[in-house]
Order: structure tokens, then C-alpha cells, then sequence
């Protein structure tokens, strides 16, 4: 069947979200492009800032060598979120844990669009940009939308850090060994927005294969999980997911 965009749903897909008890999402940047956040990879190149690719200021021998650098980017992007709004498949999913009796969401993004859009229980592999931890008691303090983020621990006022898992980091403990459980266990994986590079959250989609799911990837352009999906729909998740 052609959706509004143009894009198709098999029928198989149809009865699968029909009959699904058990379904894991996993999504990236691209879920959250629509809404105006600036995607990595989007059209190619590698986000830069100041002449630093991404991957090298998110990483965590940057935060060892340049803590206010790294600082300095956090607090650029978390103004451009201040202003941004969850779109149609943010909401769409939402409304979602309604309809499946057992929904995991799964996410790559660290712009709490997902919980803001309604979404309960977000398995946020890669923290949040709305929190600040403390290097020394690990302390995690809440950064407020319209608020400035702590300067230091209110409990013990040694430095803080963004939450977030930076490149070499190890993810949350239980995260991933969590979201693994539940792709083993789901019946339906829909990977949604995300191109599928960085690992090990990439690695969930071949883990709800192997164990028998159908897996299906919503993305304008094809990615190395493509193959491995039992249906690629081509197209925005604005556009697609509510047509689901
Ligand atoms: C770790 C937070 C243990 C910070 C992030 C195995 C193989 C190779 C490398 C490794 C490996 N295991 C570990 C590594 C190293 C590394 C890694 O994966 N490197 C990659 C680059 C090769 N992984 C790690 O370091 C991880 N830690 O493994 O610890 C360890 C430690 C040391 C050594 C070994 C093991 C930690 C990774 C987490 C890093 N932090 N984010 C921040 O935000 O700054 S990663 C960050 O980048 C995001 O969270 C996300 O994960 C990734 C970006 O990917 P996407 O979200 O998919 O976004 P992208 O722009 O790339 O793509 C957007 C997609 O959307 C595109 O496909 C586009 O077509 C699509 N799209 C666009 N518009 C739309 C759309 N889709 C739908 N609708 C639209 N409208
Ligand atoms: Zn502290």
C-alpha cells in the first residue's frame, strides 16, 4: 500500500504491527530531524565543531583533555534544542505504548524529544543532554529546558560533566544489556532515523534478527542495516510512522 509520501507498506508489515505484542524501536538523529535537530551524518559529512568532528569532541578524551570545550558544544546544542518541538513520529510512537501490550523504546538520542512527545520508559543508551553528572561522586543533577546547567556538584562541588556516553565511554550500566534482552525477546524491531554506524546500539537490530523478529528500517536513504531488515521503507518517520 503507497503512503501520502509515496512510500510503500507491504502487507506483511500491516499484519505484523496487527498481530505484535512485543515490538522494540530503535532510533537515531534522523527521528529528530523533522523537528529541526541537526542530524551527524545527514547529507554525508560528519557534524563539525570548530574544525573538530563529532565524534572527536563527544569523545571522551576530549572531556579528559578539554572539559569547558566540550562544555562549550553541549551548551551550544542544548539552545538549539530549547526552541525545538517533538514532531509526528515522536507523537506517533508515544501513542504507540498504547497499542502494544509490551513497547521498548530504544534511543540513540540524547535530546529528550522522545519523553516530551509523552514517551514512558525511554532506554536512553547514550544519556541526555538534560543532565550534568559529578566527575567525583557521580552525583546526576537535572539541567531545567529554560534554566542554566550547574557549574559544579551541589553536594560535594568538585566539577560536573554532561551525562551523556561520549565516543570510548562504556554506555549506562544495564542499558544495553537491557535493550538486548528485549530485541531477543520482540516480534517486531522497527529502526527508525539512524544510519546504523555507531555501535553498540547498531548491534541491536542483528541481535532481534537472529532471534527471529521482523525487522523493518524507516530511513529516506539506505544504511548498512538495510540488508539485514526484512522491509526498508524509504521515507521521513514524520510521514511514514503515522501511516503505520
Ligand atoms: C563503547 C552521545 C566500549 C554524545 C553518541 C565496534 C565496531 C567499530 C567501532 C566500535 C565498535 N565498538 C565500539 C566502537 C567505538 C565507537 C563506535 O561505534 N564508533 C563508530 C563511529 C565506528 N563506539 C563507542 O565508543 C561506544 N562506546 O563502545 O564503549 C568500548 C570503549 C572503547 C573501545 C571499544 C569499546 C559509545 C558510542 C556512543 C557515543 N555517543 N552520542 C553526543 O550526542 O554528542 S553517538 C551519536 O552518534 C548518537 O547518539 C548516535 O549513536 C550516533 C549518530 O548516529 P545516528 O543517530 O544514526 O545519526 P546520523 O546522523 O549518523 O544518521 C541519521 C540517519 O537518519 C541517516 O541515516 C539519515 O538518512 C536518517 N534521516 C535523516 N532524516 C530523516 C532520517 N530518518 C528518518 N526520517 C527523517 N526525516
Ligand atoms: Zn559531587
Amino acid at each position: 500500500m503507497q503512503t501520502a509520501a509515496g512510500s510503500t507498506i507491504s502487507a506483511e508489515l500491516r499484519q505484523r504491527l496487527a498481530e505484535a505484542k512485543r515490538v522494540l524501536v530503535l532510533t537515531g538523529a534522523g527521528v529528530s530531524a523533522e523537528s529541526g535537530v541537526p542530524t551527524f551524518r545527514g547529507g554525508g559529512n560528519s557534524a563539525v565543531w570548530k574544525g573538530l568532528p563529532f565524534d572527536v569532541i563527544s569523545s571522551g578524551a576530549m572531556l579528559e583533555r578539554n572539559l569547558p570545550a566540550v562544555w562549550e558544544w553541549f551548551d551550544y546544542r542544548r539552545g538549539v534544542l530549547q526552541a525545538l518541538k517533538p514532531n509526528a513520529a515522536h507523537e506517533t510512537i508515544a501513542r504507540w505504548q498504547d497499542r502494544f501490550p509490551e513497547l521498548t523504546v530504544v534511543t540513540q538520542n540524547v535530546d529528550g524529544l522522545h519523553q516530551l512527545a509523552g514517551s514512558r520508559n525511554v532506554v536512553e543508551l547514550h544519556g541526555s543532554i538534560w543532565r550534568a553528572r559529578c566527575l567525583v561522586c557521580r552525583l546526576v543533577h537535572e539541567i531545567p529546558r529554560e534554566g542554566a546547567r550547574p557549574e559544579a556538584c551541589r553536594d560535594c562541588g568538585n566539577a560536573v560533566r554532561p551525562d551523556v556516553v561520549l565516543f570510548g565511554e562504556m554506555l549506562p550500566a544495564g542499558a544495553f544489556e537491557f535493550a538486548a534482552q528485549r530485541a531477543a525477546d520482540c516480534e517486531l524491531c522497527l529502526v527508525i532515523g539512524t544510519s546504523g554506524l555507531v555501535y553498540p546500539a547498531a548491534g541491536l537490530p542483528e541481535i532481534a534478527k537472529s532471534a527471529g523478529a521482523f525487522v523493518c528500517e524507516i530511513n529516506p536513504e539506505p544504511t548498512p542495516l538495510s540488508d539485514l531488515c526484512d522491509e526498508a521503507i524509504q521515507g521521513k518517520a514524520g510521514e511514514v510512522l503515522p501511516e503505520l
